[in-house]
């Protein structure tokens, strides 16, 4: 991976077609509007914002067996992944703004087409680990880790605008924090690829801090290397994050939520971040969608070092070569 001082890069993704809720596309604009490019330009490092990716509408995309728009994700898809790609190369610390979560078989490929030997940490209600054979809705943002991990290859059906990614990632390469919405077919999967995930009782259970503790243990014990951190805002509990397609309750208070965050810092591994499923057409009021656009902001800006314990915020930092 790179070997150089770091800057930030700021990407929006406009797009909802991974699920059937209108607005989510409009995520990058509330998330920009909640002050993220001002808040980070707090920060010692240079931010290049480099605006929103455009999405042409695809027509003639029929479903395929229950799986709606599968040419149109397979193409926004593929475009992330290129400009991702392209952002960890030139040397930046790269924040993918959502739209559906599907969005990550692009974030996640694009970062592992420049970096191998990533590890994927995913903070989400849910495991968005169904096929399409197993979702019970079929939207692919409850799909995305399928199409990413190498074990899942022979379950995975060939599915039209998809044909440009083959699985990349190890099951033992990703670790799940704040599950509580799971499917039967996802719990068996989660239980037959033996991967590490952390639900809502087992944070109560263990403490924010010791699951960050066994997750790192579990991610970087053998080898220091780039973390993508895919962060759900409806991990985070409705009444902080109500404005999302997915709400689920008793999720992750403000704290637990920006301990993850600051934990993922203090790696100084922290390569690319995903903040998806904002969306400011599914807020009661306007101050839910604010509230829930300022989370957004927060963990972003936690994710790239702001502190709570004051300080300077600016962290430069090297990934040795292997
Ligand atoms: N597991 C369900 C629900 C869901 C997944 N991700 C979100 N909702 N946001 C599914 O549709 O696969
Ligand atoms: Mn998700
Ligand atoms: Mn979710």
């Amino acid at each position: 991976c790179q070997t150089r001082t770091r800057s930030v890069a700021v990407l929006g993704a406009p797009f909802s077609k991974g699920q059937k809720r209108r607005g989510v596309e409009r995520g990058p604009k509330a998330i920009r509007d909640a002050g993220l490019i001002e808040r980070l330009s707090n920060f010692d490092y240079p931010v290049h914002d480099f605006g929103d990716l455009s999405f042409q509408n695809l027509e003639n995309d029929e479903p395929y067996l229950q799986v709606p728009s599968p040419r149109s994700v397979g193409r926004a898809t593929n475009m992330l992944s290129e400009a991702v790609s392209n952002a960890v190369a030139a040397g930046h610390t790269t924040v993918m703004l959502g739209g559906d979560h599907s969005l990550a078989i692009g974030s996640v490929e694009g970062h592992a087409r420049q970096c191998p030997d990533l590890c994927l940490i995913w903070v989400d209600a849910h495991a968005d680990i169904n096929t399409p054979l197993t979702s019970p809705s079929g939207n692919l943002h409850g799909q995305s880790v399928a199409f990413m991990l190498k074990e899942l290859q022979n379950k995975m059906p060939e599915l039209p605008g998809f044909s440009w990614v083959q699985p990349f990632l190890s099951a033992k390469d990703l670790v799940y924090i704040g599950l509580r919405d799971v499917d039967p077919g996802e719990y068996d999967i989660l239980k037959d690829l033996g991967i590490q995930y952390f639900t809502m009782r087992d944070i109560d259970r263990l403490g924010i801090q010791r699951v960050m503790e066994v997750t790192f243990d579990h991610l970087l014990s053998r080898k220091q290397r780039p973390i993508h951190l895919s962060f759900d805002i409806d991990a985070m509990d409705p009444s902080l994050a109500p404005a999302t397609g997915t709400p689920v309750n008793g999720g992750l208070t403000y704290r637990e939520g920006i301990w993850i965050t600051e934990e993922i810092h203090n790696t100084g591994l922290l390569s690319v971040m995903d903040l998806v499923e904002v969306n400011p057409v599914l807020g009661a009021s306007p101050e839910a969608v604010e509230m829930t656009a300022s989370l957004a902001v927060d963990v972003i800006a936690s994710s790239l070092g702001q502190s709570r314990e004051g300080g300077p915020i600016a962290q430069t930092q090297t990934l040795k070569d292997d």
